[in-house]
């Protein structure tokens, strides 16, 4: 049983433009960088994309009306830069507004609360052929751009907004791992383009203040809390790196607008530090977010480096089971070897917590302490802007979803966000990843999330059509108990 969560408690759910919408060509629709990575062989499972995704373009009211009868309070969304500015920048493409229009208007009528990410991974194409897009300082005015004409379209009727979703994930993943566009391997890059970033951030925030002084604005970040291995003080000391190095080095700056010393000293050192130009810190500290966006999914456990602290026979077989699961290091580049956090950390896999069926660790206690660290660090009312379980879900035989193992994974993570609030933490929502099943970005479209199934698999769109889960008419009596169910 859960405990009461406050009044007015956005109970919600979220998706991403690439992962849902389709019709990647429609209505003067221009290219996004994940347009093109998507078709480079070998990137994506079995070469799936987001040319047809779940069609959500052309199905939206029915996916509303789906929400309306779940009795959903809070939609969180991202729309997609390029169907705005297909170049870019420029020209406005008012068919890409008017379909994020109808899309407000239709949640509105069911009084359900629109939350508003400005960027889910996926600059303009365009961008990135004119100027290497991140890289470049031209993407801050360009992205303030793209923002202001939405807040000024939409300033009346949508209160929440994110900026950036997950800058930690995109920034690695593309910049590092040659996992995501713009599929580079460069760690000195990866912090020329976080700062840049950072930088848009908060020019976007300076033209948010002026055009909707009335709505509320923050990041999504993807935290997971850093754990040292044992007591050992070796390993409480890299845990301490790993925390800062992880999460403190990118979210500081939205908050305290500074990097952490610790962090610039240790990239010093390896000659990574970002460019920092006149008037930059200026702008970085001249704003603030009204909340937080966490994306909590799983924390990590970290120990001190292996080259200082060879690994225990015991320990060999947690070291091995870590890169066999963890999605970013499948493939272990010789990059890896030199990159910047080995000197002050080394991953392994917790011994004490189990794994999805996608090696994700499942740590429910993780979401309570990720809260109680941040609400003493930042201090700022939180929103959950994404957390859930990716599944092989199969129909049965009268065509259900019997997701027991989801409600049990949301329900675990919901008694430990309401005892957060008790402890005295400002949670104001929670939006579950995700409310349709959608694309997963590297693994195509059986790995789902929703608490709608889509029928569609990997090579075949099929029928597209939507099949709530068992789990959905369970988070359906949550949202009408708030909570105590
Ligand atoms: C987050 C992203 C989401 C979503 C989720 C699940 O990092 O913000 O867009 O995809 O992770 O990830 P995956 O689809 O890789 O399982």
């Amino acid at each position: 049983k859960l405990d009461d969560f406050p009044e007015n408690f956005l109970w919600g759910a979220a998706s991403a433009a690439y992962q849902i919408e389709g019709g990647w060509k429609e209505d003067g629709k221009g290219s996004s960088i994940w347009d093109t990575f998507s078709k480079i062989p070998g990137k994506t499972y079995k070469g799936t994309n987001g040319n047809v995704a779940v069609d959500h373009y052309h199905r939206y009211k029915e996916d509303v009306k789906l929400m309306a009868d779940m009795g959903l309070r809070a939609y969180r969304f991202s729309v997609a830069w390029s169907r705005i500015l297909p170049n870019g920048s420029g020209e406005i493409n008012d068919k890409g507004l008017q379909f994020y229009e109808n899309l407000i208007d239709e949640l509105r009528k069911y009084n359900i609360e629109p939350v508003l990410t400005l960027y889910h991974w996926d600059i303009p194409q365009a961008l990135q052929d004119a100027y290497q897009g991140w890289e470049s300082r031209q993407a801050i005015d360009d992205f303030n751009e793209y923002a202001r004409v939405l807040f000024k379209r939409f300033k009346n009727k949508v209160k929440y907004w994110v900026t950036f979703n997950e800058q930690n994930v995109f920034t690695a993943l593309g910049y590092r791992w040659e996992a995501h566009p713009p599929n580079i391997a460069n760690v000195k890059k990866m912090f020329e383009a976080n700062h840049i970033i950072n930088l848009a951030n908060a020019k976007a925030i300076q033209s948010f203040r002026e055009l909707v002084p009335n709505g509320r604005i923050g990041p999504s970040f993807g935290y997971g809390p850093i754990y040292p291995f044992d007591s050992n003080p070796n390993h409480v000391l890299a845990a301490l790196n790993g925390e800062e190095f992880q999460n403190h080095w990118w979210m500081d700056v939205y908050i305290h607008g500074k990097y952490p010393k610790v962090i610039w000293k240790q990239l010093e050192r390896l000659g990574v530090t970002p460019t920092i130009e006149s008037g930059d810190m200026e702008l970085l500290q001249s704003v603030k977010p009204d909340f937080l966006g966490v994306n909590y999914y799983h924390g990590g456990t970290v120990r001190a480096n292996k080259i200082e602290f060879p690994l225990k026979d015991e320990e060999q077989q947690l070291d091995k089971d870590f890169e066999a699961t963890d999605p970013y290091l499948m493939e272990p580049k010789e990059e890896q070897a030199q990159s910047p956090e080995v000197p002050m950390f080394t991953n392994v896999s917790n011994p004490y917590l189990e794994k999805t069926d996608w090696g994700w660790e499942i740590d429910p206690i993780g979401m309570r302490i990720a809260l109680r660290r941040l609400q003493s660090r930042y201090d700022l009312p939180m929103m959950i802007t994404e957390n859930g379980l990716g599944a092989f879900d199969e129909l049965t035989e009268n065509r259900e979803i019997e997701d027991q193992y989801r409600i049990d994974y949301l329900r675990e993570h919901l008694v430990e966000i309401q005892k957060a609030i008790t402890d005295g933490v400002d949670v104001i929502g929670y939006c579950a990843w995700s409310f349709t099943d959608l694309l997963s970005w590297l693994n195509g479209y059986r790995k789902r999330y929703g608490f709608v199934y889509i029928d569609r698999d990997d090579e075949n769109e099929k029928s597209l059509e939507r099949i709530p889960k068992k789990s959905y008419y369970w988070y359906k009596n949550i949202i009408k108990t708030n909570g105590k169910s």
